[in-house]
């Protein structure tokens, strides 16, 4: 029996190893590229250690249960019945929900660390003008901050594009354009049906629904080309919908401003 139970502590010990090395040195997702990134991967990586566990113990334990438990030749008829273990039950109910809690705790502290719970409706600079419900985004970012770059975007999604307005320099592109390291604020609108706007590498994601702005502030913080797809299936070509966002250094980027601006037409 002593001998038994060694054994099982030495193999979840090994479960546990196992699934905590695979977590830390195995990397699934796209490069980090923007502040939220960081954030975001901490909860993946405690869910993928959590899930490793549960993988590879429950393999574990169907494999050890096919061979340890498989009918000799001198068996016949059925097993024994068996019904009910209440102190199994217990234990499978509490330890899931623990896990499941704690989760839920975590996740609440990642999404308010990458301003999921701040104030949306503060003076922002692209709504002073009209007190428009904002309905929904993430925010990381206070008035001032926005106040001094050009930063506020506005975005249109329709089947199947998204257009990004710039305001500032009065001109429309259909390529998104951000220096690094600075915060971006934007606003989106949708034209026709509910699109999503995500960018993988930046580990971020909103909705975008007619009739109802949203907002989403990030921050580049690698210079690069990466994916914007729509993550909301709007329509038959929902998967066309993409659009690329270019991260680059802030000369660069004020070129590209400059060049496509346009200059105020004064009415
Ligand atoms: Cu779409």
């Amino acid at each position: 029996m002593l001998n038994k139970n060694i054994y099982l502590i030495l193999t979840i010990s090994l479960v546990f190893a196992i699934s905590f090395w695979i977590g830390f040195n195995v990397n699934l997702l796209p490069t980090e590229a923007s502040i939220n990134a960081p954030i975001y991967d901490e909860l993946f990586k405690i869910l993928f250690i959590i899930g490793l566990i549960i993988f590879i113990g429950m393999t574990i334990a169907v494999i050890y249960s096919l061979f340890r438990f498989r009918k000799r030749n001198d068996q016949i008829g059925d097993g024994i019945a068996l019904e009910g273990n209440l102190s199994l039950e217990i234990v499978w109910t509490i330890i899931p929900s623990i896990i499941v809690l704690l989760i839920g705790l975590y996740s609440y502290n990642i999404y308010d660390r990458m301003g999921g719970m701040k104030e949306l409706n503060h003076n922002h600079e692209m709504m002073s003008s009209n007190s428009e419900k904002i309905w929904a985004g993430i925010s990381q970012t206070s008035d001032n901050e926005i106040a001094i770059n050009n930063l506020s975007i506005e975005v249109s999604a329709m089947q199947f594009a998204f257009l990004f307005n710039y305001p500032k320099g009065n001109f429309i592109s259909g390529e998104l354009h951000v220096p690094v390291d600075q915060k971006v604020s934007m606003k989106m609108e949708s034209k026709d049906v509910i699109h999503a706007f995500w960018v993988p590498e930046f580990r971020i994601k909103q909705d975008i629904i007619p009739g109802q702005p949203t907002i989403l502030n990030f921050t580049p913080t690698k210079v690069g080309k990466y994916p914007i797809i729509c993550a909301e299936l709007c329509g038959p070509y929902h998967g066309g919908m993409r659009a690329s966002i270019i991260v680059e250094e802030e000369s660069d980027y004020n070129e590209w401003f400059n060049k496509n601006k346009k200059p105020e037409v004064n009415l």
